[in-house]
Parts: C-alpha cells; structure tokens; sequence
C-alpha cells in the first residue's frame, strides 16, 4: 500500500491562531484527504511550536509561567484544527516530554559525532524570528520580515557545521530538481546555499524556555532545531507501542510559506544529512495571503479572524475561498468582498444551484427516481476521464488552485448542458422521454463525479450532495477509484432539501 506523510509547520504559541495558520492546515488536510481517497495509508502531522523568546516574552507580559501560556494557547490551535474540519492523525507539542527527549538524543549523537562545537559568538539577532541576521540582510538596519531593530547579542554557543554539508546539499538540490516547490523556491534556496554556508549556532546560553542541551544544561536547544525535529520525533511516540518512523519517514510533503524556506531547505537537510537520516521527498512553499497587501503577521496587529469567518459562513465556503481565490504557491488578497462575490456566483449559483435544479426536476419528470439512461445515449465519460487524470496530476504537484479551476470548468459545463438541452421542454414532447432520461441520468452522474473530486476540499458539502443524488457518502463511495463514469445508480431516490449554499445579501 502507498503511503502519504504531510505535515504542517508547528505553529508559535506567542498569540492567537489566524487564517494564514489556517490556511496551511487547510491545504495539508486536502493533501491528506485526497490521497486516503487514492487508497493510501496517510499521516498528517500537525501542532504547536512551544519553546522560545515570544512564547516566554508572551507569558511574562501576563503574568503567568511560559507552561501555562502554553497550554492555554494550545486548545486555541486544537480548536483551530478542528473547526477548520482537518483530519490530522497527531498534533504534537514540543513541550511533550518524549520529543524533548528525542530532541536531546538526536543532538547528543550530533555532539558525539563532532558535528556541534563550542565558540564565543557576537551577532545581530531578531527576536521574533528568532534567528540571526548579517549586516547585508537587514533592511535599513531592520529585520526584513520584521521591520524592528536586531539586538546584538553575544555568549558562548554550541554550534553546528552546517559549512560542512555545502556541496553535499548541492549534489541533493542537482539531483532532485523537484525538491522545493514551487521552481522559484528551489532557485531562491539552491542560490542561498551556493553563495555559501556558515557554521550556525543550534544552543542559546541567554534562555530558560527550551530544551536543555543533555551534556551542558546551562544552554538549551535553539529553538529552531527544537522545532524542526518535530516531523521526525512525532512519528516515534504518536502511535502507542508502534515506532512509526520506518513506515512514514521521508515526509511526502512540509508545508509552510516563504517566511520559513531557509530554515526547511538548508538548516534541516543538513540536521538530517548529518544524522543519516533520508530527506523529506518534498517542500512546498505556498505564498502569504495579504490583507490590505500587506502580509498579515500578528506583530503587525493585521489578522483576520478564521473562527469568526466560519461562524458566518461555514467551513467549506472558506476552504474553497483559500485556494480558488489566490493561486496556492503565489500570494494574494484576500477580502470579505471577493469572498461574498465568489460564494454567490460559483457556490450559491453554479453549485448549489445546479444540485437543487437536478434534484427538483427528477422529482418532478421522474418521481424523484435516477432515471435509466438508454442503452449507447451520450455521456461525459472520457471528458470525466481526462478530467480525474488532470486533477490527479494537479494535486500531485500541489498545485491545489489549478486542480479546483479543473474541476469548475466541469461544474460549469454541466449548466451549460442544462441550458442547450433544455429538460423541461423534452419533458413536454412525447417523444423526448428518451433523452430526457439521459439528459438527467449525465446531470447526476456529473454532479456525483464532482462531489468526489470536490470532497478534498468542501467535505461536507460534497457528502451532502451525494445524499441528496440517493448515494451513499462513506469513505469507500468517495474512493477515487469511483470517479468513473456509471456509477450513479438508476432507481436512486433524491432527496429535495434547503439550498445547500444560501446565497448572500451583498
Ligand atoms: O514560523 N499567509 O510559526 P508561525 C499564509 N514555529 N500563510 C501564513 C501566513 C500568511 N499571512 N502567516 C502565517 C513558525 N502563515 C515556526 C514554524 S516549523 C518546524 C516551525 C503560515 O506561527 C505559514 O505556513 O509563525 C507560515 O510558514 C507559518 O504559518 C508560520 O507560522
């Protein structure tokens, strides 16, 4: 059996979730969807990022311990998790005992093989990347992604020979050129790497929130190395009594926006270079949604509220909005008005619309019974053909925006259909029976084959539909493999029911 490792990044704990978190979980959830609907055995990993100066600076400001903001924190991204319908098999939390073991074991063995040394170190930090910059990456002296002023910061660190593993990292960017998605990533991080590494420090001497280094416990684990580890540790205790590391290791897919390339292409590859581990298969790096065409960052104050724009409008609406709006892999506005404008025109009309006008007319031309199309009539079957194997490809390569304009060229077509062959006048004509039969039989059978292909995406709504065409919606009716032509059962009762997308006063 295929297997499917996905994993999000964990997220920072030093404020409340917003849709960018959101929207990332989104796209791994229609990942892992998909591929259970392949057949595949899946793993979909996410969680939170708990250690680190934001967290424990987040925590001193409220006058509570760096644990107890956690945990606090946490229930904010399970409930995120959950309301954005994500079925992930584990949600880790660095603060988890067995990865703080994990992660210590796997520096030891570092430590041990000579790859981390000792050296005094001076440098200009931003705090809330926590990461360090050199002088020709600031931007008028500021943090780029931040727009604030780096300390300098200067103690005895631990450090990692990330020189070391340069061309070792080039020769696996050359030989797997589709390592990093999109291709501009792949350029931008081959081109970091090739203008040269340096040793980077992996221990802070200055914080207390962290993972202590096991042989000098007056440092703890940078918590970048802490963080990243996170997609290997999870694996090893998520399962009771099973090491899952043989079975899902390499990951499939991490996903993550721009802002975190580096750390994925270079720092990580290296960790696991270093540790004999096998590289993740792929990244994809997806582009930032703006709001007003900045990049929403809470340091900024700019965030939508994701658990508000559920409440008013469902879940599904806003999962198809994230990747039908903006192209996933570029940036893009997104905006309460082009949300509602899209809602109505393609969920409440091409959609929701063409489902209910089905429905009602088998329930008036053929007491809401499928009808049985004659024997050699016309049909969409390789249309259909050609349109699974697209959509196949598309999410292959996670180009999610691509696969979901596919499938609405189909959605579109089939009011097209509607329109030319025009059901309520061969209902009128005696010797229209025939092709009035087909006519609806295709508009069922198309509708059926879009909630497969949909179901990534809207779950809900495309299990809704199949119950309302008379067909079962569990998990062996989603199956991929049933995205075929035929399927649809003649003598299935439909059932009428209230718009499935109302639509929106604008
Ligand atoms: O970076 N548009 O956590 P984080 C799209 N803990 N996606 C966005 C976004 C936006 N405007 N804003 C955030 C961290 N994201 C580290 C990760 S992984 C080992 C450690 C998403 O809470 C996007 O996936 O800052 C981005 O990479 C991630 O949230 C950053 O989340």
């Amino acid at each position: 059996m295929n297997r499917f490792y996905v994993t999000t990044p964990i997220y920072y704990v030093n404020d409340v979730p917003h849709i960018g978190h959101a929207y990332t979980t989104i796209a791994a959830d229609v990942l892992a969807r998909h591929h259970r609907q392949l057949g595949e055995e899946v793993f979909f990993l996410t969680g939170t990022d708990e250690h680190g100066n934001p967290a424990a600076r987040a925590a001193r400001k409220r006058g509570i311990t760096p644990m107890e903001h956690a945990n606090e924190m946490v229930v904010k991204f399970k409930e995120l998790v959950k309301r954005v319908n994500a079925t992930n098999d584990f949600f880790i939390r660095t603060t988890d005992p067995e990865h703080i073991l994990a992660v210590q074991l796997f520096i030891q063995q570092l430590y041990d093989k000579g790859d981390i040394y000792l050296k005094s170190y001076s440098g200009l930090y931003c705090s809330s990347c926590e990461a360090f910059y050199s002088e020709k990456e600031l931007v008028a002296g500021k943090c780029p992604d931040h727009g604030t002023v780096p300390e300098t910061v200067e103690e005895e660190n631990y450090f990692f020979r990330l020189s070391a593993y340069q061309q070792q990292l080039l020769d696996y960017y050359d030989s797997h050129s589709d390592f990093v998605r999109p291709a501009t990533r792949f350029n931008e991080a081959r081109s970091f790497i090739e203008q040269g590494l340096e040793d980077i420090s992996i221990s802070r001497a200055t914080l207390e929130w962290g993972i202590p280094v096991p042989w000098d416990e007056s440092q703890v684990v940078y918590v970048w190395v802490d963080a990243l580890l996170n997609y290997i540790t999870a694996l090893r205790y998520a399962k009771k009594d099973e090491d899952l590391v043989p079975k899902f290791w390499p990951a499939d897919y991490h996903l993550m926006a721009k802002d975190i390339l580096k750390f994925h292409a270079v720092i990580w590859p290296a960790l696991l270079m270093a540790s004999g581990y096998e590289l993740p298969r792929h990244l994809f790096v997806h582009g930032y949604l703006l709001l007003g065409g900045q990049k929403m960052s809470k340091t900024r104050g700019n965030v939508l509220d994701p658990f508000e724009i559920i409440n008013r409008y469902g879940v599904d609406p806003f999962r198809f909005y994230c990747f039908r709006e903006v192209a996933f892999g570029q940036d893009g506005v997104i905006s309460v008005e082009g949300f509602e404008s899209r809602y109505n025109s393609e969920l409440a009309n091409d959609l929701g619309n063409l489902v209910s006008r089905t429905v009602a007319m088998i329930a008036k031309y053929n007491q809401a019974l499928v009808p049985q199309p004659p024997a050699g009539s016309e049909d969409f079957s390789e249309e259909v053909q050609r349109l699974a194997a697209d959509t196949v490809k598309a999410l292959e390569e996670v180009d999610l925006t691509t696969c979901l304009e596919r499938i609405w060229q189909f959605v579109r077509s089939l009011n097209k259909y509607v329109e030319e062959s025009a059901p309520w006048k061969l209902a009128k004509e005696d010797a229209g029976r025939n092709q009035l039969n087909n006519v609806l039989y295709n508009l069922v059978e198309g509708l059926r084959i879009s909630a497969i292909l949909l179901h990534p995406f809207m779950p809900t709504a495309t299990c809704e539909i199949l119950r309302r065409l008379g067909h079962a919606s569990d998990i062996s009716a989603l199956a991929r493999a049933n995205a075929v032509w035929g399927g649809a059962k003649a003598g299935a009762r439909v059932e009428s029911d209230v718009p499935l997308f109302p639509k929106l006063a604008t």
